[in-house]
């Protein structure tokens, strides 16, 4: 990620759930300082400004509980687009919006790594694993779906065809602790890795994340970084409509950051499902930009960067 100019994206998507007020993330983010905060990191950073959705096109959902289709889709469209022009010129940062973003974010990149001929690993840290189809879906969200429809499952018809699909393989999950029963099945046959909070409670959020980077590494991937803000605890963080006890700490958080700044191997990053509607005084909004601050290097004293 060395000195890329950052990109950021702005997509006010609300439309893969149900709830009123993620549209008001991206402006939450920039009212909390997030260009400043990079910029006195020392990178060259260019806000895009809140991207326009495609035009509405007609499509027929797979069942009638599917939420605002047509709005999901046409978001991804330009996603897709806007996604690729930036990753050709620096390092698309994707200011959300609900999850469903990452149809689009992820695409992007998918398909810029295809072009680059390397491979696209994605990091997955969120309390749940959006692992649903549109068919499998109870609640009908589709921001419960992007990992499933980036690594190629049936059930899409009516979205965009991916340029290149993720490996599930190189999909990790970290801080999972809310799974629906489908999915839980479908991960159990899918190569992808997965670490419920149980994990890191034993283990530590280390481990599974060095595993995770030395194989992006070793394979010379780019890396998407996807960061759900539910993936941390509701008491940090309740700006958020699925929140989930028991998630991440602050410590833990940063120390993810911290670690993936180290790497040096991150190439894109998304800030999704932010609701400024149910957030406290900005402190939600204030804690994403703080850790994306620790992703690009903030520290609190010099120290020569550790092998990860
Ligand atoms: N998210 N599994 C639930 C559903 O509605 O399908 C929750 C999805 C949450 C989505 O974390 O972005
Ligand atoms: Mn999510
Ligand atoms: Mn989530
Ligand atoms: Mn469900």
């Amino acid at each position: 990620m060395a000195d890329k100019t950052l990109f950021l994206i702005g997509a006010t998507v609300e439309s893969g759930q149900r709830i009123a007020g993620c549209g008001m993330g991206p402006d939450a983010y920039r009212a909390a300082g997030l260009t400043t905060i990079l910029r006195d990191l020392g990178r060259e950073v260019r806000d895009l400004g809140n991207l326009a959705p495609a035009p509405l096109r007609e499509v027929v959902p797979v069942n009638d509980r599917v939420h605002r289709m047509a709005e999901c889709v046409a978001w991804t469209e330009a996603l897709i687009e806007a996604g690729q022009q930036a990753a050709t010129q620096g390092m698309p940062i994707f200011l959300g919006g609900d999850h469903s973003l990452a149809l689009g974010s992820v695409a992007a990149m998918a398909a810029h790594a295809g072009r680059e001929g390397r491979p696209l690993f994605v990091l997955w840290l969120d309390a749940h694993s959006d692992y649903h189809t549109p068919v499998t879906s109870d609640s009908g969200n589709l921001h419960g779906t992007p990992v499933a429809y980036l690594t190629g499952r049936d059930g899409f018809d009516g979205f965009p065809e991916l340029a290149a699909k993720v490996d599930p393989a190189r999909v990790c999950m970290i801080g999972l602790r809310s799974v629906d029963t489908e999915e839980r099945a479908a991960l159990r046959s899918s190569d992808i890795l997965t670490h419920d909070m149980r994990d890191i409670d034993e283990t530590g959020i280390v481990r599974p994340l060095r595993e995770f980077l030395e194989r992006v590494r070793q394979e010379n991937g780019l890396l998407h970084v996807s960061l759900d803000v539910d993936f941390l605890d509701p008491a940090i963080a309740p700006a958020v409509g699925t929140t989930v006890p028991g998630g991440a700490t602050f410590r833990e958080a940063h120390l993810v950051m911290e670690l993936l700044h180290d790497s040096g191997l991150v190439s894109s990053l998304d800030l999704v499902e932010l609701n400024p509607m149910l957030d406290e005084r900005g402190k939600t909004a204030r804690l994403m930009i703080d850790l994306t601050a620790s992703l690009f290097g903030r520290r609190v004293i010099d120290r020569p960067n550790r092998p990860f």
